[in-house]
């Protein structure tokens, strides 16, 4: 018998598909896709053949075109990403979220950034420089798992889509996703004190149905992330305020020296800002190393 579904995790060989019924299957991708070089990703749409229905396992027969992949994290049919970072502890690497926003820029996928742990930012300094620089450009949303403030704002944006959750290890991802659904608790830093690792962080990716027809993925933490599998003159196309401001005097222009540049002038006049300016320049000097290699 032969079932629709869709991937929902994959561990060790194993895909665990969630069919239009609402089982659960575990399976086994068929030989022939190793040959073809296609690795079936969580988030594929995928049909399968019942092998066993008691044991509920499974045959992965043919995965349908994707509407887009990701690589880092490792994930198919995504609709937008989540990017969480805390507000402190662990202090923001802005950075590094530049990094994840230029990816997905480049990827097609839409970003929302949440910054968790407001509850640490009492007189709202924080919150204040961060809305300064993102706010312009993406949704920015702030929340609490310990006060619950912000969380039913973030589950408005999840609504009926299928998005990642990114960002570093302890910023509250883990926590964020248990509040937002009942069916499957994900093990935090904070729980799980008494396992042989000290602590709990999330080690492979899983799609958690938290409403009907709404998903999200929860991943792993990143530590770092790099541009260097792009082209220097692509990573503009990672910043939104530079696609908008580059009417500058030289076609190829990088936007760090030459003369008669409207991003330059527009970061003068505060319309671009330092931080996110920085970032830029970072990441453009670390695809040209990489051509010394
Ligand atoms: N003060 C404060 N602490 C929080 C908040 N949310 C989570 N924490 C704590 O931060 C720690 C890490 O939380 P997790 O949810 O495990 O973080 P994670 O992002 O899933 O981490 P990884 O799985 O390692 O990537 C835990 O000790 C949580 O209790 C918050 O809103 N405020
Ligand atoms: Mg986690
Ligand atoms: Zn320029």
């Amino acid at each position: 018998m032969e079932k629709h579904g869709r991937i929902i995790k994959g561990i060790a060989g194993f895909y665990y598909v969630r069919t239009e019924d609402d089982s659960l299957y575990e399976c086994k991708a068929r030989g022939s896709f190793r040959n073809e070089k296609r690795k079936p990703l969580v988030g594929d749409y995928v049909t399968i053949s019942i092998l066993d229905e008691d044991k509920k396992t499974g045959s992965l027969d043919q995965i349908m075109d994707r509407k887009n992949e990701l690589i880092r994290p490792l994930v198919a049919n995504i609709d937008q990403a989540i990017v969480i970072f805390a507000v402190k502890s662990p202090a923001p690497n802005f950075m590094l979220l530049d990094t994840f926003l230029a990816r997905m820029e480049l990827a097609g996928i839409d970003s929302i950034i949440c910054f968790n742990k407001m509850d640490l930012d009492a007189d709202g300094s924080l919150q204040k420089q961060i809305r300064e620089i993102y706010e312009p450009l993406y949704p920015v949303i702030f929340t609490s798992t310990k006060t619950g403030e912000g969380v039913d704002v973030l589950k408005g944006y999840l609504h009926k889509k299928c998005s990642t959750v990114a960002g570093p290890s302890g910023v509250g991802k883990s926590s964020l996703i248990n509040m937002l659904q009942e069916r499957t608790q994900m093990e935090t830093g904070g729980i799980s004190e008494k396992t042989e690792r000290g602590r709990h962080t999330t080690r492979h990716s899983e799609l958690i149905e938290v409403e009907k027809d709404t998903y999200i993925l929860d991943t792993p933490g990143f530590t770092s992330l790099r541009m260097d599998d792009f082209e220097k003159e692509e990573i503009e196309e990672g910043f939104r305020e530079i696609l908008q401001y580059k009417n500058c005097r030289f076609a190829g222009c990088s936007h760090i020296h030459e003369p008669d540049c409207g991003v330059r002038e527009a970061l003068l006049k505060g319309k671009i800002s330092k931080s996110r300016y920085d970032s830029y320049v970072k990441m453009y000097e670390e695809c040209k190393e990489k051509r010394r290699y």
